[in-house]
């Protein structure tokens, strides 16, 4: 039960019509759940037993126990899948690509048991039954136990090392070392257990650090222990969770004990994963803007009002998102033409502006005769039912709602096409919310019953099985349609729940967080956390939701929010204005420098996107990434690196004017380029208010926008200047900013020359124009700064000097 003082935040929240509905709708579910009970599950582990043989399969081999069987499979050299008692890789939400190549995969028998070699990866099974999976060299990446079926579900340990860390997991309001206690899970003094729950959910009100589950929990977790990083993916969307302490338990209460194991550095097991689970394509440039939002435009009027404020200011806004408010009765997929008369017009201005317009959609759907969406569903049949046949009912936005069964197909097609309303009204892109799924509750679980039936790709279950995948197919269903309504362009959703492999079709937030310090702290751990699933983009409500920011968190969320993918102010209703203008000049100023740095930047984040649809890297990387081995890198929760060439060290904390930063290895330069900064140690950085620490690294190029034009950014390599043979090098992915047409990639490098000076080698791929007559090329740190141009450069070079070398 909620303590009073939460019942009165939610109660502020939902309205107090619908606290009386969730009451009503708690009541309902405990009826229904008593009506529809689950036969009582046997709760005897059984054990696997004792290994007893082993034969070669294709790519793989299958290995009887006395109780158990399992099937292990080389999808490539570095990544294996193994399969428990009959289960396979297909039915699986999260699996992209399910065909993959024969690998050449060695059994032989050992001392002990059994080994299974690809080129990469081996994998030894003793007599006893433990796994243990090495490194083609032999070094010990993870040893697990058999799973322990109990009833439907089942348990598996692994071993873990006392230094070993864990990341990933989805989005979670913890460090980015899952092992650590921290933030405020306080409660635990380092080394006790911690649990993370797998089981979507809406914590509602607002979360701080330490809350779990969230709305997206992902089954994934990367290990990084001694120098070896391995990739483990329990593919199993049932009610579960995993308990780090001396070891790992996982646990699930259903689904197939299946999991895909994949070993490498960090950036091949992200290649190697989001192969299988999927690439995230690339958005529409317009999607790396500034995105403005509040809960509470009551009118179009006032966002209108809040757009021009823009305008009138010259700051660089990319996207206005229009929360329930515009809604006919929170009737969802429609807009009140009393209050938002006009959205087709205002979305022609703000294309004008090099704005656009973002809807948000729910998934439960007003009981209304005469709501056409409903009564078309109901005909259609693609709404949840129960299992006596009858719709189920929950309660939202709207008051008695029903919810589609995204997971059937058919479902999904009708869904998608409901959005063709939305463009015609003017709407860009938009914003699935309550999707884990959420249904107001007064007291219990805030989501479905388990009982509700689901179609399951036809194969027909329940809601233990779908729930997990219920946000992230929302959002295949409206990708999908809007592929179909508008081919020629990408589709835009950002959604608040999803599960693995969700990268496919949406981006994501990390949803209602207070307004605190300690809010603005977990955001980098969340972001890097969700990047090393496979799923790059993601960002917080700057400001937070639930409170009211002082100017000077407003600012630190600003900056911070401004080096994350998802880069949107946004809060709930009836709190006070949080226009960039609301803090008084001095935030403005701040927050208006850290908008123009987006511009700037947006030549280098969109190459990271198109980067991420290539090869699956995250945007957001933990400071590990390319140095496993660095141990002092390995639990940094308020760094990160964006792409390979920025680092960026947030200020989270009040009353900051300076800052100490971990770097990487090599030279780092601020984005002037006037200070070189090196070392293992930890370096002291000026940060008052107006600035945020980031720093390029050098023997890196940076494409930037500068008044409209591509300018790179060159930034001299370490030792430049005294060994004369390290590159600067840089990418540029060019294209018209949507749609599926040309695109073209420049490349370029600067060396050293003989008998002095830099040679600038540049080359292309690709069919789209370039597209200015001129390039500048601004050098940072070069001693020797004259430069020719090699090869045909299909514009004329000039060469500035920004900062000589220092130091
Ligand atoms: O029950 O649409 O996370 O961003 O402003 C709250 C109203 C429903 C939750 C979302 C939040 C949004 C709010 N929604």
């Amino acid at each position: 039960m909620k303590s009073l003082r939460e019942q009165l935040r939610s109660a502020r929240l939902i309205s107090f019509a619908n606290v009386a509905r969730s009451i009503g709708y708690s009541r309902r579910r405990d009826a229904i759940d008593a009506r529809f009970p689950f036969p009582a599950a046997d709760a005897t582990p059984r054990p696997a037993g004792a290994l007893e043989s082993a034969e070669p399969a294709p790519g793989g081999a299958r290995f009887r126990f006395a109780a158990a069987e399992l099937e292990v499979r080389f999808l490539a050299p570095d990544l294996l899948f193994a399969g428990w008692n009959g289960a396979g890789m297909l039915p699986s939400f999260a699996v992209a690509q399910s065909e993959w190549p024969l690998v050449d995969a060695e059994l032989t028998r050992s001392d002990d048991g059994w080994s299974l070699k690809s080129g990469e990866l081996e994998l030894r099974v003793s007599a006893a039954g433990i796994l243990r999976y090495f490194t083609a060299s032999g070094r010990l990446l993870r040893e697990e136990q058999p799973p322990v079926r109990k009833g439907e579900g089942w348990t598996q340990s692994s071993s873990l090392t006392a230094e070993e860390h864990i990341y990933g997991l989805g989005t979670r309001a913890a460090p980015l070392d899952r092992r650590r206690p921290g933030f405020d899970r306080q409660e635990g003094a380092a080394g006790s257990p911690v649990t993370y729950r797998f089981w979507n959910r809406d914590p509602g009100g607002a979360y701080g650090p330490g809350a779990d589950p969230l709305y997206i929990c992902m089954p994934v977790y990367l290990s990084l222990r001694d120098t070896e990083c391995v990739l483990v993916f329990h593919d199993t969307t049932f009610d579960g969770s995993l308990t780090l302490g001396s070891d790992a338990a996982v646990s699930f209460t259903g689904g197939p004990c299946r999991t895909y194991v994949a070993a490498g550095t960090p950036a091949s097991i992200l290649n190697r994963f989001t192969e299988l689970t999927g690439r995230p394509p690339l958005p529409p440039r317009w999607a790396f803007g500034y995105q403005h939002s509040r809960w509470g435009f009551d009118t179009l009027a006032e966002a209108r009002r809040v757009f021009l404020g823009f305008q009138e200011r010259g700051l660089p806004l990319g996207v206005l998102h229009l929360d329930i408010d515009h809604m006919r009765g929170f009737r969802t997929l429609t807009s009140d033409a009393s209050t938002f008369g006009g959205l087709a017009d205002f979305s022609a201005e703000l294309h004008a502006a090099g704005a656009r317009l973002v809807a948000i959609v729910d998934p439960g759907v007003k009981i209304d005769a005469s709501f056409p969406l409903y009564a078309e569903g109901k005909k259609e049949g693609t709404f949840c039912s129960l299992p006596d046949g009858s719709t189920f009912r929950g309660v939202v936005w709207p008051g008695h709602s029903v919810f589609t069964d995204y997971t059937s197909p058919a479902a999904r097609a009708w869904w998608g096409r409901q959005y063709e309303g939305e463009l015609s009204r003017g709407f860009d892109g938009f914003w699935h919310d309550m999707n884990e799924p959420a249904s107001f509750s007064a007291w219990g679980s805030p989501t479905f019953p388990l009982c509700v039936r689901h179609d399951l790709e036809g194969r027909g279950g329940d809601h233990r099985e779908a729930h997990n995948v219920y946000g992230m197919l929302m959002n295949r269903a409206g990708y999908e349609g809007l592929r179909g309504l508008r081919p020629r362009m990408r589709p835009f959703i950002v959604s608040r729940s999803g599960w693995v492999g969700m990268q496919r079709w949406s981006w994501s937030w990390t949803g209602d967080t207070d307004t605190t310090w300690g809010a603005l702290a977990m955001t980098p751990a969340s972001a890097m956390g969700l990047s090393l699933c496979g799923m790059p983009y993601t960002g917080p409500d700057i400001g937070g939701f639930a409170g009211s920011p002082s100017p000077e968190l407003f600012v630190r969320w600003f900056q911070l929010g401004s080096f994350l993918p998802f880069f949107r102010a946004h809060r709930a209703v009836g709190l006070p204005d949080r226009e960039p203008w609301s803090f008084g000049e001095e935030a403005l100023s701040a927050v208006r420098a850290c908008m123009e740095a987006r511009v700037r930047l947006l030549p280098y984040w969109y190459t990271l996107a198109w980067q991420a649809s290539m090869s699956g890297q995250p945007l957001v990387r933990p400071l590990f990434w390319s140095e496993p081995e660095r141990r002092d890198l390995r639990s940094i929760d308020d760094e990160f690196l964006l792409g390979s060439d920025l680092l960026v060290a947030p200020v989270v904390t009040e009353g900051a004017v300076a800052r100490s930063v971990v770097l990487p290895s090599g030279v780092w330069r601020s984005l002037t380029g006037d200070s070189a900064l090196r070392g293992s140690a930890a370096v002291e950085v000026p940060a008052p208010l107006a600035a945020v620490p980031v720093f390029a690294r050098g023997g890196s190029i940076i494409p930037m926008q500068e008044a409209g034009a591509i300018v790179l950014h060159a930034y001299a390599p370490d030792g430049d200047a005294a060994s004369g043979v390290a590159a600067s090098d840089g990418v540029l992915y060019t294209d018209d900013g949507d749609g599926f047409g040309a695109h073209r990639v420049d490349h370029f490098r600067i060396t050293p020359a003989r008998p002095g000076g830099h040679e600038l080698t540049w080359w292309s791929e690709g069919d789209f124009p370039w597209p200015q007559n001129e390039l500048t090329v601004v050098l940072h740190g070069f001693a020797d700064a004259r430069v020719t141009v090699a090869g045909r450069a299909p514009a004329r070079v000039t060469i500035q000097v920004a900062s000589r070398a220092v130091g």
